[in-house]
């Protein structure tokens, strides 16, 4: 059966506010355990096959074309891995159908999908605008189970979110970008600490950076951000981390783009948007298929055959 299904699960999750709630305890002990195996930052070790999914806002459709392209089967054989890039929810119709969809996915297969956490699921740091997800909660159960369930999902799920995705000699994966601030400090030690700011803990200066900021045609380190909050980077940064962390391309999200891809520093850095729709009106979604265990990976990008359309 093709992942597809896990849209089902969802829609019968939250039919009633009531399984939602007991599904929300549950999802919160899934991304703990997740959380404590992993950290904040996802250090894999395998070479097979990555697909990276970019901004999915809520649009259903294109998530279920999306995941009718995979099964259960090539999960649970470890030779496919899921990276969702953050951005579930806001702006779209079907925001909760689709962040439920990936909770029920992740249950399921907890070492072979990746849930990050995007700028819309970081609310904890700064919220950002539209954030109408609360109100699309309060709409559906009413304010009383509306407004616990919105911080359940706070608390046991975008706090418990990655933030980071990394393959050493292959990629890093994230939904904003690189931070400047620890580019500038130029003292981390591994790519944990690059990200998190700190080995152990987060800081928050950093991973605001990881979740908002935007790469930029510019030799300059970083430019003030037109967002009014994380920083654009310039290429100096993407050179440093490549080289000092040995991977060959950074992978995120966040921006929306015409054809649901672009490339940034000399294809070093790939940006993927996987939905259509309002506000953005891109013409075709995309995501990323990397097989790391062939030797023409990084040429199958460059030369676009890792790209996949998503065409209704
Ligand atoms: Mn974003």
């Amino acid at each position: 059966m093709d992942l597809s299904r896990y849209i089902d699960r969802a829609i019968d999750v939250i039919s009633t506010p009531q399984s939602l709630k007991s599904r929300l305890e549950y999802y919160g002990e899934v991304l703990l355990d997740s959380n404590r195996k992993y950290g904040g930052v996802v250090v894999l070790g395998e070479e097979v096959r990555y697909v990276f999914i970019g901004d999915i806002h809520g649009n259903l459709e294109d998530l279920r074309l999306i995941l009718s392209r995979y099964s259960d089967e090539q999960l649970k054989s470890g030779n496919l891995k899921l990276v969702f890039l953050g951005d579930y929810i806001d702006r779209g119709d079907n925001q909760l159908e689709v962040i439920t969809s990936l909770l029920e996915l992740k249950s399921e297969h907890p070492n072979s999908v990746f849930l990050l956490k995007g700028n819309h699921e970081g609310v904890d740091l700064i919220e950002p605008s539209p954030h109408d997800f609360p109100d699309e909660l309060i709409h559906r159960y009413l304010i009383g189970d509306g407004l616990k369930i919105y911080e359940m999902f706070v608390e046991n799920v975008f706090k418990r979110l990655h933030l980071a995705v990394y393959l050493k000699n292959y990629f890093l994966a994230l939904h904003g970008g690189l931070p400047t601030v620890t580019y500038r400090e130029g003292k981390a030690q591994s790519v944990r600490e690059y990200i998190q700011g700190s080995p152990q803990t987060l800081v928050p200066d950093v991973v605001v950076e990881v979740l908002w900021n935007d790469p930029i045609e510019s030799n300059d380190e970083a430019h003030e951000s037109p967002r009014g909050v994380g920083a654009l980077f310039g290429r100096p940064v993407t050179e440093w981390v490549t080289k000092t962390f040995d991977v060959k391309i950074v992978v995120r999200g966040h921006e929306p783009c015409v054809r649901g891809y672009k490339f940034n520093h000399g294809a070093r850095v790939i940006t993927i948007f996987s939905r259509t729709g309002p506000p953005y009106y891109n013409s075709t979604a995309a995501i990323l298929e990397v097989d790391t265990s062939s030797r023409e990976w990084y040429r199958s990008i460059r030369e676009l055959q890792a790209i996949k359309l998503i065409k209704h």
